[in-house]
């Protein structure tokens, strides 16, 4: 016996290629089935989004698994179904779907499967009092809600970001990483790392592939990697998730901060473009408006910002002095350099050493501060990057001043014991990038199963 393996490509007219006259047989889910006088209409759910299909009382047949003719009325969402019809141009040229400037004269419709509760949830009419109610109904029923068209044009940018993120660093000398999520040593420091018992002995969920893309670097001199990052975060925000997908980026060779920050602009240039030329069903559905990325991207220290914000009195409190951003200055800047600069994106670097993660590079100038960066969207922390220490004898040194013990840290510190290039990376997080992308208020929306503190299921 043999497998015809030339047989997976589609053959013939399908409803990506179809003309109008055309006959073509699609497979979907019922979106939606109205029956009227004369026939009625079945909204049929594809990848993309949605297709309308005409039935006629006249020329439409039924017919149920077994190939027996039935009623239209044995129809209901959620069935999936092969409908043979002739394509035509769309009446009403609806944005919200998919396939908006044709649609099917049913010939017939057959059913491959049904669902077998009587209760199917209506994707139309998730509509709630309020938005805490409709998204922790979403996200309690995820696995189904997941299929109405707005949820699944989200993802659609996401998944999009995250091919385009992958597809230009490849193009550009970067080979793509897997690194482990079970380790030794949270990477970040701080007090949101998962704890985990690995057969009697303490072992922590990676909070970002932080070693291990720099050790990455020794082997390829450049390397990215998209995985999942684990952050035990205590509180319910509309911007932490505890489990989050991390795109990450780690360059050797590099002369200072400012070459990851031009790749990083480059990349984001390229993410945006991709969106903008295969998403713009999923944008126009979502109301969202692609990100502007001037050519000249406004880049302040931390003490400048806070500078401009208080000499401009754009916040309520004055946050001159500290170590972090504030929210509302994040917000703050990011308004101040659209209206100024027309940018949706602003750099801010030099954050002060005592506040950044130990292999972060002091600042030969005034080693109180970092080499490091944020890049802010729209309102929103999206990145934290920036050059790393690359001498062993400077990463035991900063781990003493912080009273870390270098021995927990061996393998990565016999890292740079065999040589390291001068290098520096960045990481972005997936979910805000896409909720900064697309103009959503909560990043839980933008992950397709959400974790937070009160969440594992589904
Ligand atoms: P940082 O901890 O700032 O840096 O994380 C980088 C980016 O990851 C995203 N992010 C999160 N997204 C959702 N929920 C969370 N709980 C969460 N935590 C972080 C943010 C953030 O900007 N190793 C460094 C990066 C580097 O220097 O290369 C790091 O992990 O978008």
């Amino acid at each position: 016996m043999f497998l015809d393996a030339t047989k997976h490509q589609p053959q013939g007219v399908t409803i990506e290629n179809c003309q109008i006259g055309d006959t073509v047989t699609v497979c979907g889910m019922i979106h939606n089935v109205r029956v009227t006088k004369w026939g009625g209409f079945i909204v049929l759910r594809k990848s993309r989004g949605l297709l309308q299909t005409v039935v006629s009382n006249e020329t439409s047949l039924f017919y149920d698994e077994q190939g027996n003719q039935v009623m239209m009325s044995e129809l209901c969402r959620e069935m999936a179904v092969s409908i043979t019809g002739i394509v035509g141009e769309a009446k009403i040229k609806d944005p919200a779907a998919f396939y908006n400037t044709i649609e099917l004269a049913v010939s017939s419709v057959t059913i491959l499967s049904r669902p077998t509760t009587a209760e199917v949830v209506d994707m139309n009419a998730l509509k709630f009092g309020d938005e805490e109610t409709l998204l922790r109904y979403k996200f309690d029923n995820r696995q189904v809600t997941l299929r109405n068209p707005r949820d699944m044009a989200i993802l659609k940018v996401q998944s999009t970001i995250a091919r385009a993120f992958g597809d230009f660093l490849a193009a550009n000398g970067f080979t793509q990483i897997f690194t482990p999520k079970i380790v030794s040593e949270g990477a970040e420091g701080g007090a949101n790392v998962f704890k985990m018992d690995y057969f009697g002995k303490q072992v922590y969920l990676a909070q970002s592939p932080q070693f291990y893309k720099q050790i990455g670097v020794g082997v390829y001199e450049r390397v990215f990697e998209i995985a999942p990052a684990y952050r035990a975060e205590k509180h319910n925000t509309s911007r932490h998730l505890n489990e989050y997908i991390s795109l990450d980026v780690e360059m050797g060779f590099i002369k200072g901060q400012e070459d990851v920050m031009t790749l990083e602009a480059a990349l984001l240039r390229h993410i945006i473009a991709t969106v903008e030329k295969e998403c713009a069903h999923e944008l126009t559905l979502l109301n969202a408006t692609a990100p502007v990325l001037p050519e000249q991207v406004p880049a302040w220290k931390l003490s400048e910002v806070h500078e401009i914000l208080f000499e401009n009195h754009l916040c309520e409190a004055d946050h001159r002095g500290e170590d972090d951003l504030a929210p509302e200055e994040e917000r703050a800047i990011c308004k101040y350099a659209y209206d100024k600069y027309g940018s949706d994106f602003v750099f801010v670097t030099h954050f002060p050493s005592e506040h950044r993660a130990f292999y972060a590079m002091d600042d030969p100038e005034d080693p109180s501060l970092t080499l490091s960066f944020d890049l802010l969207m729209r309102g929103l922390e999206i990145t934290s990057g920036g050059q790393r220490i690359h001498k062993e004898a400077d990463y035991r040194e900063k781990m003493l001043r912080r009273g870390m013990n270098p021995d927990a840290f061996h393998f990565y510190l016999d890292t740079f014991k065999n040589g390291m290039p001068p290098h520096g990376g960045f990481a972005i997080g997936l979910e805000r990038i896409t909720a900064c992308f697309l103009g959503i208020a909560n990043v839980k929306e933008c992950s397709m199963f959400p974790r937070d503190i009160n969440r594992v299921a589904p």
